[in-house]
């Protein structure tokens, strides 16, 4: 992966070092470590040759937000967004910060035919019957995180289809158990890359 600032309405430019992709991140306002160009080469957060100690070696210095409004029409808009920031950092009742909503899906299992030409020896494909990248481990590993510090963890994972993982869970993922729980609870939630709050958000 390649990275570079993302300037709200530019439209990101793409192109290609390698197998690398060019990709917008605002990460570059959070990794403060070093140097972005740490080999030289002249592209900017390389994964091989600047994810170093001395370049930007991707565990950011700074947690670094972006609020989506970039037109003064949008005024009313950005109020409401201010407003909820401000509703929460105020809030005196944040017992529901504490109850942590769990989904994980399944990334993939094999035999993975990504191309559909009837094998399984393309590149990225899975020909090993035993490869599966279920989600419960990330999920049972925030869980453990989660109650080691005192919150309340609701598990769900994937329970249908040709393959899943057997790891109990508190409910099956489905699209209306998720958002159940969401709304009922008004808990936190979270899934690969990402841990928010339901009162942060219209559903
Ligand atoms: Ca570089
Ligand atoms: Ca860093
Ligand atoms: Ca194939």
């Amino acid at each position: 992966m390649l990275t570079y600032p993302y300037a709200g309405n530019q439209p990101p430019v793409l192109h290609k070092n390698g197998d690398q992709v060019e990709v917008p991140t605002d990460m570059f306002y959070a990794e403060l470590s070093g140097t972005w160009d740490y080999d030289g080469d002249g592209y900017y957060g390389d994964y091989f040759g600047d994810r170093e100690t001395e370049g930007a070696d991707q565990y950011c210095e700074l947690a670094v937000g972006r609020i989506p409004v970039y037109s003064s029409n949008d005024m009313t808009k950005l109020d409401k967004i201010l407003s909820m920031a401000m509703t929460y950092e105020d809030a005196t009742n944040t017992s529901y910060r504490q109850k942590h909503l769990i989904a994980a899906d399944i990334l993939n299992f094999a035999p993975l035919d990504l191309n559909g030409d009837g094998d399984t020896n393309d590149k990225g494909e899975l020909p090993d019957p035993a490869s599966h990248t279920y989600g419960d481990g990330w999920g049972e590993a925030v869980k453990n995180l989660t109650l080691q510090n005192g919150n309340q963890p609701f598990t769900l994972y994937e329970k249908a289809g040709l393959a899943y993982p057997d790891t109990w869970c508190n409910a099956p993922l489905t699209k209306d158990n998720l958002l159940n729980e969401w709304k009922i609870r008004s808990i936190n939630y979270n899934f690969p890359g990402y841990t928010l709050s339901s009162s942060d958000h219209n559903i």
